[in-house]
């Protein structure tokens, strides 16, 4: 399989770790190729019309074009049921919490395009906002930490640990623990799951950091 994405980019590694969940790494040759919201990659798109990553090409040849989609995929073909349920009401548990981390995801992102715009393109309202959003998340994973550690590993609690991962390679500026002690000792346990351990973020492009997902 191929696997069309980049090792900084939080929704590939969403992808890499349910990979490595269901045992599917080393089956999955990742070409890097880098995207950018202000860009229009024309090898990407020849596989995916929206242009982003992750795009996984099966080896029947079927294309693969979102993380969840993907990752439902991955869990489906190892017949991974715990990590996505095939019960109706299990799986919606799981696809509500897929839906908060990936939405964390999607407002760090957007922070991160509006700070990388010319300082007099930058939109502050963006700023406050996205950091008010970004805190009522990690509240409302707090209040709910039961929740966290009821569903177990699935595709959406994952899914959460990429998402606070995401907050420490990116937004040192972001005391995201800070007193939400549950939060910050569920991360921790499970942190330590080789999936996530053994698929870490890396920036291949030092000089872009921070600027390019
Ligand atoms: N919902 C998609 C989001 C994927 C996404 O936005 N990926 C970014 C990279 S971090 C991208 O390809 N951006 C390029 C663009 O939007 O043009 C998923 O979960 O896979």
């Amino acid at each position: 399989m191929r696997l069309l994405g980049t090792t900084r980019s939080p929704y590939v590694r969403k992808v890499r770790v349910f990979a490595a969940e269901t045992g599917f790494i080393d089956r999955i040759k990742l070409e890097l190729h880098s995207v950018h919201l202000a860009d229009f990659s024309p090898a990407v798109t020849a596989f995916n019309p929206l242009g982003r990553v992750p795009t996984l090409i099966a080896d029947d040849g079927r294309v693969f074009k979102d993380s969840l989609v993907i990752g439902v995929y991955l869990a489906t073909e190892a017949g991974r049921d715990d990590l996505w349920p095939a019960d109706p009401d299990a799986q919606l548990k799981v696809m509500n919490t897929h839906a908060i981390a990936t939405g964390l995801i999607d407002i760090l992102i957007l922070r991160l395009v509006e700070l990388g715009k010319p300082a007099v393109r930058v939109w502050p309202e963006v700023l406050g906002a996205t950091a008010s959003k970004i805190h009522a998340v990690l509240d409302y994973f707090e209040a709910n930490i039961g929740d966290l550690e009821a569903e177990g590993r699935t595709l959406g609690t994952l899914s959460v640990a990429v998402a606070l991962d995401y907050l420490d390679f990116r937004f040192h500026d972001i005391d995201w623990r800070g007193p939400r002690k549950q939060l910050t000792q569920w991360h921790k346990a499970i942190s330590a799951w080789p999936a996530l351990r053994d698929q870490p973020f890396l920036d291949q492009a030092p000089a872009m950091a921070g600027k390019i997902r």
